[in-house]
């Protein structure tokens, strides 16, 4: 345990612990400082009073709720050589299915679930292991079932659940696993517990968060955090959409629903959730004020008391104890704001409290946000990759990903012009089957899919777009101004429909799909790229394959060669039986190669044959000859 801190301590006291570390690296990442001033002792040895002081536009309040923030959680997560535990889903490659926008089984333009299960060998094909379902519960849609109705429930387009059933055991026959979405932040306000709060209901008012008046905090879909319900002439919290009402886990009742959802679900033969902003499920109890200033630094005034609130570990803890433990189920959070010192506290495998997290600071460059139109610099993910590849080590194991259905695509950032689409689509690819943790592909990820060239607001779908649009509006901004920041941003970019062979709507669908995408067709499809030996589809899946074959690649420590040098990205993955150098080229120009590959064979390589320079984003796996 460490100590408490106060204006009198130093900055090196401050991110010795695990919430002052994350946040200053978060800030840091905010503002677009350069992280080696922390490695600078003058730095490191100025006392926050003072820091304070040098910073006179800012509040000392800023201060002390960041101190009483970081004293919140004073465990440290433990350092020590025990042996990696070998499980399966370390070993696995998972892959995530956004169903409305995977395969349309009956033609009304939407994806359903017998779309999933026709698709199945082909995911197998590829070497998926578990698939990760967003959600297909009953629900009215509004932020495309993240906002719940009933969780024992079919969302009716996606079908029944005989063919939820049908799914899991076709995966069975298949030796996949699958994992859905568990989204108990809060339900829809259609929900019947929010119906019956409404209708006056005690009991299931105490579900939700409601408050005679509302507090400063902000929406992250726009707007105030609270909505007015004069039925009962209170407000209610609803960190995102209006129709998404926040769950109250202080209350034992809503804990045990909880349990019993999760139990629901692992029963009938699904290996483990994605718990959907789990992080934001405890919030300080008074419901204080956010920081004007923290609002301002991270863009929603509010989260320092939600991100990780005062009894987040211990509900957690309980649940996986209660639910997922009977049947051994697996779980990985997704967790925004969290960084590298609480995700580890978060997933320790010595805590019980879940399996792995996703953070997020991997997205966007330093200064930057999803909105911003920019070029992201691959030397920042390699800066982020390093950091995080040598703290989760042991006992920690990290997930891996670039793409999900909350970003535009990750390749379309680097290079928004897709010259380089082919091969950087199989860098990036190589740089998550060759580190140490667990990835997490994407649907058209294995095919190189882009952002989608939206014409209007008319072709955009959703919530969280469409409400920004209209606060862009009311800022001033003109019409034209705003369209190009949603562009920019908008999560539409990765829900446009999987693209499966060169036909009309990519083969997604025989009629108008609910969301259209204009995407190249021709060669960007599985069919087209299952039959092509140099597409990126088959290089995913032969390297799926072979990190398969060789848990060195799993298993393995990591070595960084060269770490300094800019626009490369360089590594060693070994054990006492093999040795494997991975060597990437981050930028789309030459250059010349910096490490010798003497006594070492090329494996896989996304380039034809190696010349003198490396080529624009090229991307080499070797393997140590031996003698
Ligand atoms: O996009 C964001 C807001 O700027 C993110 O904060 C995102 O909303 C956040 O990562 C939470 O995402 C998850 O919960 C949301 C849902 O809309 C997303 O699709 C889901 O992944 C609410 O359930
Ligand atoms: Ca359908």
């Amino acid at each position: 345990m460490n100590k408490k801190i106060s204006l009198n301590s130093k900055i090196k006291d401050l991110i010795a612990l695990p919430i002052g570390h994350d946040i200053v690296f978060r800030l840091f990442l905010q503002t677009g400082f350069s992280f080696s001033l922390l490695k600078n002792p003058l730095i490191l040895n100025i006392k926050l009073k003072h820091l304070a002081s040098l910073a006179k536009k800012v509040p000392l309040s800023f201060f002390e709720t960041i101190i009483n923030l970081v004293n919140s959680e004073l465990e440290q997560p433990w350092e020590d050589n025990s042996p990696i535990k070998k499980t399966w889903w370390k070993e696995a490659v998972f892959y995530q299915i956004y169903p409305r926008s995977f395969k349309d089984s009956n033609g009304d333009g939407i994806g359903d679930i017998q779309g999933i299960i026709s698709e199945l060998d082909t995911l197998k094909d590829l070497g998926i292991d578990c698939l990760w379902l967003s959600p297909i519960y009953d629900s009215p849609n509004d932020d495309n079932g993240y906002d719940i109705r009933d969780y024992r429930n079919i969302m009716k387009e996606f079908g029944t659940m005989e063919d939820v059933e049908m799914l899991i055991s076709e995966l069975k026959k298949r030796d996949m696993k699958i994992i859905m979405d568990l989204v108990v932040n809060h339900t829809s306000d259609e929900h019947p517990w929010f119906q019956a709060a409404l209708k006056g209901d005690k009991e299931k008012q105490d579900y939700y968060i409601f408050k005679d008046n509302p507090n400063n905090w902000t929406s992250f879909f726009s707007g105030s955090a609270w909505r007015y319900f004069k039925e009962i002439d209170k407000y209610a919290l609803k960190l995102f959409s209006s129709k998404q009402m926040d769950l109250n886990w202080d209350n034992p009742k809503l804990r045990k629903e909880v349990v019993d959802i999760v139990t629901f679900w692992l029963k009938k033969g699904i290996d483990g959730f994605r718990m959907d902003v789990i992080n934001y499920i405890s919030k300080n109890p008074n419901l204080p004020n956010g920081d004007e200033l923290i609002g301002k630094l991270v863009g929603f005034t509010g989260m320092e008391h939600y991100f990780y609130g005062p009894n987040l570990t211990k509900y957690l803890s309980k649940l996986r104890k209660e639910a997922f433990e009977p049947y051994q189920g697996f779980n990985v959070g997704e967790t925004p704001g969290i960084g590298t010192q609480l995700g580890k506290l978060l997933t320790g495998d010595y805590r019980n409290i879940m399996d792995l997290t996703f953070s997020f600071d991997h997205l966007e460059t330093p200064g930057k946000v999803r909105f911003d139109d920019y070029r992201y610099d691959l030397n920042f993910y390699k800066l982020y990759l390093i950091e995080n590849q040598r703290a989760f080590t042991n006992r920690y194991w990290m997930s891996l990903f670039v793409d999900n259905h909350d970003n535009p695509r990750f390749i379309s950032k680097i290079d928004p012009s897709h010259n380089y689409r082919n091969q950087l689509a199989k860098n990036i690819n190589m740089i998550l089957l060759t580190l140490k943790g667990t990835p997490f592909f994407y649907q058209g990820q294995e095919i190189g899919m882009t952002n989608n060239e939206f014409k209007s607001m008319t072709d955009i779908r959703d919530v969280e777009s469409i409400n920004k649009y209209q606060e862009l509006l009311e800022t001033g901004k003109s019409e034209k101004d705003a369209f190009e920041i949603i562009l920019a941003g908008t999560r539409d970019h990765t829900r446009t429909p999987m693209q499966w062979t060169s036909e009309v709507y990519g083969g997604f669908s025989k009629s108008l799909p609910w969301i259209i995408g204009h995407q190249d067709l021709t060669s960007t499809n599985i069919k087209v790229q299952q039959k092509q030996d140099d597409s990126i589809y088959n290089f995913t899946k032969e390297l799926i394959k072979y990190r398969k074959d060789n848990q060195t690649l799993i298993y393995g420590d990591i070595e960084f060669i060269n770490e300094k040098t800019k626009d490369y990205f360089i590594y060693k993955r070994k054990d006492e039986k093999n040795e494997y150098l991975i060597e990437i080229n981050l930028i789309d120009k030459k250059q010349k190669r910096i490490v010798s590959t003497d006594g070492y064979e090329l494996i896989f390589s996304n380039i034809k044959e190696l010349e003198e320079q490396m080529t624009p984003y090229e991307a080499n796996l070797y393997k140590k000859i031996k003698t």
